[in-house]
């Protein structure tokens, strides 16, 4: 399947329904009166999240959607019905923006959420609407409102818990086979991976947790070199990132600083994210030597050792596994916290 993660649409609601003018006309009944009906409204159209959804590749083909317009009045005050709305599905973490602004009109993150997009023209008044004391028969009726329409730029940014980072041919792809059901395409080549695999990893309670494996990022990659900027949105919304470095490179320390130094430069708070350094591939170093290459590692992350996993020979993986649930629970629990603090904390020792 495609991943299409950006998209331009045009939407466009109903028109309201015109008033009508018509007058009463009945045997034994002179003078009617005016009867001409209301016009219904106009369709609107909205947005709405589906869990099903994985890309934005519908609207790869299809532009323009358009809500049904709202029927005219009819004759006995009978007012037109309104126009259906129209139901648009978009995947999970769809961001929508006015594409002429770029102001952010929403973000669909839960199933089943919606925006309303475009609001349907409101129908106009038939003639039985202008009944007065001065003007028994008025001739006057309206006609319906246009709907509004907009540009939409849609952007999907993925909504993994976990992103795997590294350069290419790190073994990410590898990792996320081994760890979940996904199925990527492994290679000894560097950008083997052209999208964004998404892979659940079960938790020791059973739930489910999305793991995403992101093309290799490369220098550069935060202004555009190689595919790492295209995709490099979707770590955006990780809580933990896991830092995979190849143990059999020629310079491992180098290779950690050009992909910190992508997320520097990338910004959109990625410099702060968790994350965890791994050294993958240790069943080519030889075991002497694996040592001094972790402690060389954890001398450039502050002192905190890097994990040791091999993925192809599945070693080190439930250690790398209990890391990321507890660093996810320690988040939960700083989330908590945050919530129910209602009142913002005064420092200890602070003098008024
Ligand atoms: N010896 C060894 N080889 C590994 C290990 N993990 C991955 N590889 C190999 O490394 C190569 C690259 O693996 P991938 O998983 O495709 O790497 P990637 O990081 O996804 O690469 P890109 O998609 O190009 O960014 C493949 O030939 C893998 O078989 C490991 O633990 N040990
Ligand atoms: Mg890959």
């Amino acid at each position: 399947m495609q991943f299409i993660d950006q998209a331009r649409i045009a939407v466009r609601a109903g028109r309201g329904g015109d008033g009508i003018m018509a007058f009463r006309r009945e045997k034994y009944v002179p003078a009617g009166g005016p009867s001409g009906g209301d016009g219904g409204r106009g369709g609107d159209v909205l947005l709405e999240a589906d869990a099903n959804l994985q890309t934005l590749l519908d609207f790869h083909y299809r532009r323009l959607f358009a809500a049904d317009d709202g029927t005219k009045g009819g004759a006995n005050r009978c007012s037109g019905p309104s126009g259906h709305h129209l139901v648009i599905k978009v995947p999970c973490g769809t961001e929508v923006r006015d594409a002429r602004t770029t102001i952010l009109l929403g973000d669909l993150t839960s199933p089943g959420e919606s925006l309303l997009v475009a609001a349907g023209g409101r129908g106009g008044l038939g003639n039985a609407h202008y009944l007065s004391n001065r003007n028994r028969a008025p001739e006057k009726f309206t006609e319906g409102k246009e709907g509004e329409s907009w540009l939409l730029q849609l952007e999907l940014k993925l909504l993994a818990e976990v992103g795997i980072i590294g350069l290419p041919n790190a073994g990410k792809s590898t990792l996320i086979a081994v760890l979940s059901a996904a199925r990527p395409k492994i290679a000894d080549y560097p950008f083997t991976t052209l999208v964004p695999n998404l892979g659940v990893v079960r938790r020791p309670s059973g739930d489910g947790t999305v793991f995403a494996d992101i093309p290799g990022l490369i220098a550069g990659a935060s202004r555009g070199a190689g595919l790492g900027h295209a995709f490099l949105r979707h770590i955006e919304r990780t809580r933990v990132l896991i830092h995979l470095l190849d143990a059999g490179s020629e310079d491992v320390v180098a290779d950690l600083k050009v992909v910190e130094a992508e997320l520097t430069a990338y910004g959109h708070g990625l410099e702060g994210r968790p994350r965890l350094v791994v050294l993958n591939k240790i069943d080519v170093v030889p075991p002497e030597e694996l040592e001094a290459l972790a402690d060389t590692v954890s001398q450039h992350c502050g002192g905190y050792r890097p994990l040791l996993i091999s993925a192809a020979t599945s070693k080190g993986l439930d250690a790398l596994l209990v890391e990321v649930w507890n660093q996810l629970k320690e988040l939960d629990e700083a989330q908590r916290i945050l919530e129910n603090s209602s009142t913002p904390l005064l420092a200890p020792h602070q003098s008024s």
